[in-house]
């Protein structure tokens, strides 16, 4: 059986493209639970990401057990901080925030997780985290006190993905922050994607089904939808 990460590597390969919803527990409605369940299942989506960036440990492990109980979707957790790990998901992002140059989320964090992770079966799938500048403050660039990469620099963020890829990330993800106004330009996710081998996450600001697509024909690999599902849960079917 693949694991995760195998699995995405071999989408890749087939040219399969992948689709995460990403659920902030913080933003839940639980009255409406069985509701969005059923539309995630409805959904073309591959995967479950599940994270903010605040998030109270109840409320994470609530909604991860009635994801497994309800969704066939791995559940990969997506974490703002060290406290957001839940043994009861598939896998993890272990993400490093290779734009900004806040030594706690490059590796302060990591440190604080790795022994509460090596006491889980979680898959740990090494992840490098780059934030794009997208016409707005966004909560990642506010929590974790960095800047993001100007979207007209595409040279340094080419040379922060593969900077990632040469420290072993299995990962990259180009981030223009959830509720991005501008999401990542498809001339830098092609780019990106032309430069590196391994596999490309992108998300923020992806609000219509035409977004996904242009990422896709861009050359990401997996799209990342959050805000858009959150505030209609029939995105899907448009
Ligand atoms: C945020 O990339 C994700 O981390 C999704 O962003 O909420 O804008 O879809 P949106």
């Amino acid at each position: 059986l693949l694991n995760i990460h195998q699995q995405i590597l071999e989408a890749k390969k087939e040219g399969q493209k992948l689709l995460a919803i990403l659920l902030d527990p913080d933003k839940i409605v639980w009255e409406n639970l069985n509701h969005l369940l059923d539309k995630i299942n409805q959904s073309p989506a591959t995967h479950i990401f599940v994270g903010g960036s605040i998030v109270q440990a109840t409320i994470l492990e609530d909604l991860i057990r009635q994801l497994k109980q309800k969704t066939n979707l791995p559940v990969v957790i997506f974490p703002g901080d060290p406290s957001q790990i839940s043994p009861q998901a598939d896998a993890i992002l272990f993400l490093s925030l290779l734009s900004g140059r806040n030594p706690d989320y490059l590796i302060g964090y990591q440190v604080q997780a790795a022994p509460i992770l090596k006491k889980t079966n979680l898959e740990v799938i090494s992840t490098g985290y780059i934030l794009i500048e997208s016409g707005n403050e966004t909560a990642v660039a506010r929590v974790s006190k960095t800047k993001p990469l100007n979207r007209k620099d595409f040279d340094l963020v080419l040379a922060t993905a593969q900077a990632g890829e040469m420290l072993g990330n299995k990962l990259i993800y180009l981030e223009a922050g959830s509720g991005a106004k501008n999401a990542v330009p498809l001339e830098m996710i092609q780019l990106i994607a032309q430069n590196i081998q391994i596999p490309i996450i992108v998300g923020g600001g992806i609000v219509n089904l035409e977004g996904i697509k242009n990422a896709y024909n861009a050359g990401a690999d997996l799209v990342v939808i959050g805000t858009a599902f959150e505030n209609n849960s029939h995105f899907f079917e448009l």
